[in-house]
């Protein structure tokens, strides 16, 4: 039994297959655990959402951005051209219930290791098991709240998470951090507006302050920054995104000897 964490696949479908393939995935005995954004961009976001649900005994994911903004537009009727095929599908029902299921964080734990998944990644103010309660709190709010949730999440204020802010922009700034955070300053604002990696003054990468958060036996695995193409220069915090939507490879490891595979884009 092998455990394969996969970065964005953003409807790339034909290459979540053959990726698949490669690995050899069996879904009676192996794990497919998604980084977040499934979907937008790519031309298959249905099949990828019917290939998770197919196999949900066997895929686990966490939400990313993308898959939020579906939620969004589902829950508010709501369209737009790049997800057309999921609005016209028999099965739209399915999907959004099986996407209102998904954690904002997952734990896996391999032998004595413990990898925690998060599609942008874990802010430093937070200590894993506050992680972990912030993330169902989100998914109690999708479950009892959603329209409410999904009209008030837009919005990159607040950017520094404080206990006393309250219901609407406390959750916007959990799914920002969870699904949204590349740089952060030193007190752990985000900074939302820079994308590039040219340095730039207090903005700093955020897993260079949470490496200090993770004992021996912990990881991180993330998606959503194509930039990186994988590299943090950290062994303890691996990016997973390496830009398949953008032409370049859909990448998986496998927990159990972090072993990269890629496929190209076709
Ligand atoms: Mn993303």
């Amino acid at each position: 039994m092998s455990h394969y964490v996969i970065g964005d696949v953003q409807g790339c479908y034909d290459e979540l297959v053959a990726l698949c393939t490669k690995v050899k995935f069996e879904p009676q005995k192996d794990k497919l655990i998604f980084a977040g954004d499934l979907v937008n961009r790519g031309p298959k976001s249905l099949e990828v959402l019917n290939f998770c649900i197919e196999n949900r005994e066997s895929v686990k994911a966490v939400l990313g951005n993308h898959d939020f903004y579906l939620l969004y537009l589902i829950e508010h009727q709501k369209r737009n051209k790049s997800l057309k095929q999921i609005f016209e599908a028999n099965n739209l029902d399915e999907i959004n219930k099986w996407l209102k299921g998904l954690p904002l964080l997952l734990k896996i734990k391999i032998k004595t290791n413990i990898y925690w998944i998060a599609h942008a990644g874990i802010p430093f103010l937070w200590d894993f098991k506050i992680a972990q309660q912030l993330s169902k709190e989100i998914q109690s709010a999708i479950r009892n709240d959603a329209y409410n949730l999904f009209e008030n999440m837009w919005g990159d204020t607040p950017s520094l998470w404080n206990l006393e802010l309250e219901k609407y922009k406390r959750q916007r700034l959990i799914i920002n951090y969870f699904t949204r955070m590349r740089f952060t300053d030193k007190k752990g604002a985000l900074k939302l507006k820079k994308k590039d990696l040219t340095p730039e003054k207090n903005h700093i990468p955020w897993f260079e302050q949470t490496k200090n958060n993770l004992k021996d036996n912990e990881k991180i695995i993330f998606g959503h920054w194509a930039a990186l193409n994988g590299k943090t220069n950290l062994d303890n915090i691996i990016g997973i995104d390496t830009g398949c939507v953008w032409g370049n490879k859909l990448t998986a490891i496998r927990l159990e000897d972090e072993k990269l595979f890629h496929v190209s884009k076709k």
